[in-house]
């Protein structure tokens, strides 16, 4: 007979918001379930094991803010951290709170319904077993279904296929000719990962992206311990910001500097590294104002020219488009189209006419023999986990109806129509450094979720180590429909003006062929957020029924 459970949350996801989710909800005292289709903890991290893999957020931030000793601690070494190490560390914080009792692996939620009578989910899983529970807790992570672009032949090619983000790391690249098609942040990380090994490596290249220096490298004791010193008050300063980098937020207008100082602002941030740096750091309109935007992109395309010796080379590279992606930063990518093993085939100029058996052919009928051809080609970002499992919430209303005239979720929590469900990085998340965003989002969810519960206090706390205690007056939860209409349109205002709508990438969901533009963030700032949910959350939830 299949399983039936009863639990009061099930927190779907083990990645960096079903963890914290599940720390916390266990913590309360609640009886928590967390379930993941994949092997074991991790999400994101969990799948995108390529070569070169890695987090561009300093160390000292991409971790969890709220354990002061654990932060103070937990060993890294260098000024960022690679997929194995951030995977070591995510398992570490399970164990350190023995959350993996709680977890499910292997276990995917096929379909969620919402039955009014009982008032609960009702969840069935892949292997059958059902699951109910008054709270359903997504944590299925934005960039996690992986995009396969339509490519006539795909399925001929006779050599080893890949995609970064479902990696399979028993492939043997050593010596191989391999192309890589995409180099967006991961395109780019694994051609510079992969370039000193390959026997050949090209990339077929759409869109050349700006990329700076990351400024990867060892850390030394005195760094780390003046890090230790100030972590307090660095993410004090972080829940302040507005991207939560860690990195200054300049206000300086570029067109105000001379040519001369525009230069040198521009080449202290290249030196110091980090992409998110050199965008927000030098200047404060970048992102904003089209001649300043131009300055940073000429600045980077002498870059190109200064590194990159071959001129074929150096102009496939140089971007036609603004400087209006996630900024990205590598460690020696432009370096490695010097080495005479590392090419680049621009799309742009001749097109990937079809995939053959033996690798890819172009418009202009040029063959390129490959064993190995990499899917770099990114993610049905943030609803793509979403539409491949059906979530019906309290009328039958599908999230894939839900979000047919586009991806929306109050404060990026909550939809109308799904009672007592939420969302850890949906759509309309502020657009921000991940870890911080989403513990911000999964302690708004708890305050809506002790909201539901009858729970009285609403007290400030971001530490993550509350004491456990149950609740009583239990209710159900749904935010209103105006008021989820406000949010996205409040989302679409902060949009106006950017220079980020230039462009078609992912973060208006304009990677994938045939979606409409959406807005799927929060551009007011991870600091404007949190005010935003201090206030919603202090004033009675005024966007949410309560019954
Ligand atoms: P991205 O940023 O979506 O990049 C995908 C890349 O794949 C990008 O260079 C695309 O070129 C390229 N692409 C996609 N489809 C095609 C086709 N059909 N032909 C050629 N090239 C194609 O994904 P990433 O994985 O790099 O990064 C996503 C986020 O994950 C990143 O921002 C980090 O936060 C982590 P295009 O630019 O569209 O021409």
């Amino acid at each position: 007979m299949a399983r039936e459970t009863t639990v009061d949350a099930l927190v779907v996801g083990a990645g960096v918001g079903g963890i914290y989710s599940t720390h916390l909800l266990s913590s309360k005292g609640f009886n928590v379930k967390c379930i993941d289709m994949a092997g074991d903890v991790g999400g994101t991290w969990y799948w995108n094991r390529y070569p070169g893999a890695m987090s561009d957020t300093e160390s000292y931030l991409y971790r969890y803010s709220w354990d002061k000793e654990d932060l103070t601690t937990y060993p890294w070494t260098h000024h960022y951290v690679y997929q194995p190490d951030i995977l070591k560390y995510l398992q570490h914080v399970v164990a350190k709170y023995d959350l993996r009792k709680y977890m499910e692996f292997n276990c995917e939620m096929k379909t969620a319904t919402w039955d009014e009578d009982s008032q609960r989910w009702r969840i069935v899983c892949s292997a059958g077993e059902t699951i109910l529970s008054r709270y359903l807790i997504n944590a299925l992570g934005l960039l996690c279904k992986a995009n396969y672009p339509k490519i006539a032949g795909l399925n001929t090619f006779k050599g080893q296929l890949l995609h970064t983000a479902t990696w399979d790391d028993s492939v043997k690249l050593d010596g191989k000719r391999i192309g890589v098609i995409g180099n967006g942040s991961t395109g780019v990380q694994v051609l510079t990962a992969l370039a000193p090994t390959a026997g050949k490596l090209v990339s077929f290249q759409r869109n050349p992206q700006y990329s700076v220096p990351s400024g990867q490298g060892p850390v030394t004791p005195e760094y780390r311990a003046n890090i230790n010193a100030r972590y307090n008050e660095i993410w004090e300063n972080v829940f302040k910001s507005s991207v939560g980098f860690g990195v200054p937020e300049s206000t300086r207008k570029t067109m105000e500097a001379t040519p001369e100082e525009r230069r040198e602002a521009f080449q202290k941030v290249w030196d110091q590294g980090n992409g998110f740096r050199f965008m927000f750091s030098a200047f404060g309109d970048i992102t904003t104002n089209i001649d300043a935007n131009k300055e940073a992109c000429e600045f980077i395309k002498s870059k190109i020219d200064e590194i990159v010796k071959d001129p074929r080379k150096a102009n496939a590279l140089k971007p036609t488009e603004l400087y209006a992606r996630r900024p990205l930063c590598d460690s020696g990518y432009y370096q490695i189209f010097n080495r005479d093993n590392v090419d680049i085939a621009s799309l742009r100029e001749t097109p990937i006419q079809e995939i053959t058996a033996q690798g890819i052919k172009l418009s202009d009928g040029t063959i390129h023999e490959l064993d190995v051809l990499i899917f770099a080609t990114g993610f049905e970002a943030i609803e793509g986990s979403y539409m491949r499992v059906c979530i019906k919430g309290r009328d039958g209303e599908t999230m894939q109806d839900h979000w047919k005239t586009g991806l929306k979720a109050y404060g990026s929590i909550a939809c109308s129509g799904f009672p007592n469900m939420f969302i850890v990085s949906g759509p309309q998340g502020a657009f921000a450094n991940f870890p911080p965003v989403i513990e911000s989002e999964v302690r708004f969810i708890m305050k809506c979720i002790e909201y539901a519960e009858g729970e009285t206090h609403h007290d400030q706390q971001t530490n993550g180590n509350v004491n456990g205690h149950r609740i009583s007056n239990r209710g159900i939860v749904e935010v209103n429909p105006e008021a989820e209409q406000g949010w996205s349109d409040l989302c679409d205002s902060l949009v106006d003006g950017s220079v980020f709508t230039t462009t078609k990438s992912w973060i208006f969901g304009q990677n994938i062929e045939g979606r409409k533009a959406n807005t799927n963030f929060f551009f007011g700032g991870l600091k404007a957020y949190l005010d935003w949910v201090q206030k919603e959350t202090s004033t009675g939830f005024p966007g949410f029924s309560k019954r």
